[in-house]
């Protein structure tokens, strides 16, 4: 049974086969499924029980579109799609990763030096074969190369972003959850502990009837190959070449498995040694009393945590760099949490130029999650194609004013996300900047500057007074474009004199700052604020992923600005 997550995933690889088929990421073909793929995304009923005529008379979808779209529902599959998978294989795909190397690139270089993977790839680079492409020399050749070594993408160590793994992982749990004996699923491993990038999806499910779990899972739309499938496990791989392995227990043992799952191995390693200290024996099925072989905990982590002595650890810490050292003393952080969140203070409508929304709803959405304050920062007029005009700027202010009439329990914020030249200089002139109510500042271009540049760029906008945040600090994409080089120190101790916050921004293609930078700003003192980034309605949903990477940087509640009651947030901002 296809549902409308499948739909999105057909859509989505669709769209990044066709690219490369067409060579351009704008050709006619590409831009109306992309068109169509909002159309699906935005709709609010049923899509899967809409008939091909339904589907036609939709805004932005074409026939072509809808009968992809029926076919799927109909047959689990698209024969076009499988066409272009066949001709363009997930290893080749993958390459389009790397900056520097667009669909012409990748195809010239599969047609003339026959590059299918990043192996043919390194070997091309160390034969300097890559240079004699047109439109290619030996510093594109560099360049690439480089970036290859940046992304850590090289063979058997291949790692897929954390994004493009929860993707298919919460695809296939909607499916599970949906079956009758499933009464309990939990995605573990390095996804769960919301490492950046992960060498597979590890899935636990709790079933009294294992072999209807694993039936799912090998039948799934996007299962590509099946490694392995016994009574009780499943290992399959996916089209975008993203190993699923799937374990199914008793509800009674759940805890223990996904405890065990989760990982990491070294905290595992750590917890079973404590176990071992106290006479119990710790494994996937439960702990253990070693000498009557008495099961003491195993139905829930809490349960087994609280027999080892030790306070709950939230998965986003299970990396044995103290905490487990922290919960034994009681003296673990109290983590900020999703329902701690009172605001989001990076947010954009329609008005920008990626904004897909309009103002009325993206402020409507936010005021039904019960939010006490929002800024609207659209993006600043220096950014080519998206900017606002300091006109519209000023025209959008009383937009916001004629709004907040109606939502006394929100304070809204006529804010800007300035953009941050390469020399540190903002958008507009100071006066203006200083009638914002709330500025975030980040990078968008110049990522290859020197580390010193990097760092005076950013020093000299944290010092501007109408800068209050740094929005995803390094600019990053996960496993696409490493980040700006910069002396994060320097960085942290400019924050922390002028009193300006480092954001979490919760796009799962950028959790950036990094935990291991939020890990450095909580040492610091340095103030914290998780956002969305919103561009449209649905986006709002993203800030459990900021959340859990300030979790896995140890961030606790009081540090992060925006878990703030309104009157104290607002006291900040005004002072
Ligand atoms: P990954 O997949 O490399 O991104 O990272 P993980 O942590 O998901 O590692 P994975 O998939 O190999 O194993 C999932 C969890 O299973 C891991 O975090 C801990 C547990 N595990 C796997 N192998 C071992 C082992 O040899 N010893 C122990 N104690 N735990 C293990
Ligand atoms: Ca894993
Ligand atoms: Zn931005």
């Amino acid at each position: 049974m296809v549902n409308s997550r499948d739909l999105l995933a057909m859509m989505d690889d669709l769209i990044q086969l066709t690219i490369i088929d067409e060579e351009s990421p704008q050709s006619f073909k590409v831009r109306a499924y992309e068109k169509a793929k909002i159309a699906l995304e935005t709709y609010p009923g049923d899509i899967t029980s809409l008939s091909l005529s339904e589907l036609s008379k939709l805004n932005n979808v074409g026939r072509a579109t809808a009968s992809k779209v029926r076919e799927m529902i109909q047959t689990g599959t698209v024969a076009s799609l499988d066409e272009l998978r066949l001709k363009y294989p997930p290893d080749f795909v993958e390459l389009s990763r790397i900056p520097g190397v667009g669909p012409k690139t990748l195809k010239l270089m599969r047609r003339e030096l026959g590059i299918e993977n990043l192996d043919t790839l390194k070997s091309a680079i160390d034969a300097q074969q890559l240079r004699t492409l047109p439109r290619m020399g030996a510093a594109s050749e560099a360049k690439i190369a480089k970036a290859i070594d940046r992304l850590g993408l090289v063979g058997k160590h291949h790692r897929t972003p954390v994004g493009e793994a929860l993707t298919a992982a919460h695809n296939l749990v909607e499916q599970l959850e949906a079956i009758d004996s499933v009464s309990k699923v939990e995605i573990c491993g390095s996804i769960r502990r919301m490492a950046e990038t992960v060498s597979d999806v590890d899935i636990t499910v709790a079933s009294s009837d294992p072999g209807e779990v694993i039936s799912a899972v090998v039948n799934h739309p996007n299962t590509a190959e099946v490694i392995g499938a016994g009574t009780t496990k499943a290992s399959i791989v996916t089209h975008r070449n993203l190993q699923i392995d799937v374990r199914v227990v008793d509800s009674h043992q759940f805890g223990a498995a996904t405890l065990y799952f989760t990982g990491s191995k070294a905290h595992n390693v750590a917890l079973r040694q404590r176990a071992i200290d106290s006479g119990l024996h710790l494994n996937e099925y439960g702990l253990i009393d070693a000498k009557t072989s008495q099961v003491i905990a195993s139905e829930t982590e809490h349960s087994i945590y609280s027999a080892l002595g030790l306070d709950f650890i939230e998965a986003p810490l299970r990396e044995a760099t103290g905490e487990i050292e922290a919960a034994s003393g009681g003296s673990l952080p109290q983590l900020v949490q999703l329902s701690d969140i009172r605001g989001d203070l990076h947010y954009h409508s329609d008005r920008s130029g990626d904004g897909r929304s309009t103002l009325a709803d993206m402020i409507s959405h936010a005021a039904s999650r019960n939010y006490e304050y929002l800024a609207i920062t659209e993006h600043g007029e220096n950014l080519g194609g998206t900017g606002v005009s300091q006109a519209d700027m000023a025209d959008h202010r009383l937009m916001i004013d004629t709004i907040q009439s109606q939502y006394p329990d929100m304070t809204l914020l006529f804010g800007c996300e300035l953009n941050i030249g390469p020399d540190g200089e903002l958008d507009y002139d100071a006066e203006f900047r200083s009638e914002l109510d709330y500025a975030v500042a980040s990078v968008h271009s110049h990522f290859d500057l020197p580390a010193q540049d990097q760092t005076a760029r950013l020093i000299r906008a944290i010092s501007d007074p109408s800068v209050r945040s740094i929005g995803h600090l390094t600019g990053r994409y996960i496993g696409r474009r490493p980040g700006i080089d910069l002396d994060i120190d320097a960085v942290l101790t400019a924050m922390l004199e002028a009193d300006v916050a480092l954001e979490v921004n919760s796009s799962l293609s950028r959790l950036d700052a990094s935990s291991d930078v939020v890990r450095l700003a909580v040492g610091r003192g340095v103030k914290l604020v998780i956002n969305s980034d919103s561009h449209h309605i649905s986006h709002l949903d993203r800030m459990i992923h900021g959340v859990r990477t300030a979790q896995r940087g140890w961030a606790p509640r009081d540090q992060v600005i925006n878990t703030w009651p309104r009157s104290r947030f607002l006291e900040w901002l005004n002072t």
